[in-house]
């Protein structure tokens, strides 16, 4: 990393509320909600995500890349069914203290003090607001859990094998730091509070099973750069039996290093190298579809 006075005061204005992570789940139709790093894991049922924390990991390195800080299984082991060939989609948040666009509201982070302004109120849907970052890629995974009765919420992340299902890039004819240049920026949408979230395909010849899916967003406007990754359960369904090759399959932490192109990037944005980049490297294996 490459320390300076003008990264470390973007740092410090992107306080703590510019983060966040995935707070709800949609698969046909169906609407799931994510685990809530603020309420304690006991008090949650019936979730199919991990835990997380809103903190970004800032190490590619680091344990925490696979399934976020303490991505241990929640209380019930239940698995979101999904048929191969079908999507699903991931609603991104960040925990920005505004209530409505341009209204000032405060929200205790730990949400150890619930007490809000008068005139507003004050449940956890105060930390349901749009994604803050918009300059770096989203990638997807998934990772097949061994056989067990409660499924992947007996596997241990780091020692499942991940392959690549989908990841959006810069676009093409846009620059990195261009505005519009990544779907990130989409996921911050403020009309009504309906952002859109990211929709995947799960692919439709993959063979059926319990998995863990891993949406990751990576974010390059600093450095360090920041990951957000999210881990949840699912019952996959269908009759394919197509599984990836060696060559499409990872470890995380591994699958990621300093000098892989697309993280080494961080934090140049705004410098006359970085602007000019036209080109870039999503980090991690290349996608599998599982077509021919
Ligand atoms: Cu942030």
């Amino acid at each position: 990393m490459k320390p300076s006075l003008v990264t470390s005061l973007i740092a410090f204005a992107n306080g703590a509320y510019a983060h966040g992570g995935v707070y709800s789940y949609e698969i046909d139709g169906v609407h799931y909600d994510g685990y809530k790093w603020f309420d304690p894991p006991d008090n949650q049922t019936n979730l199919m995500q991990r835990r997380w924390y809103y903190w970004p990991v800032q190490d590619p390195l680091s344990e925490n890349i696979t399934c976020n800080y303490n991505g241990a299984a929640v209380p019930s082991a239940f698995h979101a069914p999904v048929h191969a060939g079908h999507t699903i989609t991931a609603n991104w948040s960040n925990n920005y203290p505004f209530d409505k666009p341009g209204e000032p509201f405060y929200c205790d982070p730990a949400m150890t003090n619930r007490t809000c302004p008068a005139g507003f109120t004050c449940d956890f849907s105060c930390m349901y607001h749009h994604w803050y970052h918009g300059h770096g890629p989203l990638t997807a995974y998934l990772a097949r859990c061994p056989p067990s009765p409660n499924g992947c919420s007996d596997a241990n992340p780091s020692t499942l094998s991940w392959f690549k299902i989908a990841e959006e890039g810069l676009r093409p004819n846009h620059s990195i730091t261009d505005a519009g240049a990544w779907m990130q920026g989409d996921l911050g949408a403020t009309v009504d509070h309906a952002a859109p979230g990211w929709t995947v395909r799960i692919p439709a010849r993959l063979r059926a099973g319990n998995y863990l899916i891993r949406h990751e967003i990576l974010m390059i406007e600093l450095d360090p750069p920041q990951f957000y990754p999210e881990c949840a359960q699912l019952a996959i369904e269908g009759d394919g039996d197509a599984e990836p090759g060696q060559e499409y399959l990872v470890k995380f932490p591994g699958a990621y290093q300093w000098s892989d192109p697309g993280i080494k990037v961080s934090g140049t944005l705004y410098y006359p190298e970085g602007r000019a980049t036209r080109n870039y490297t999503v980090p991690g294996p290349k996608i599998w579809t599982g077509e021919f």
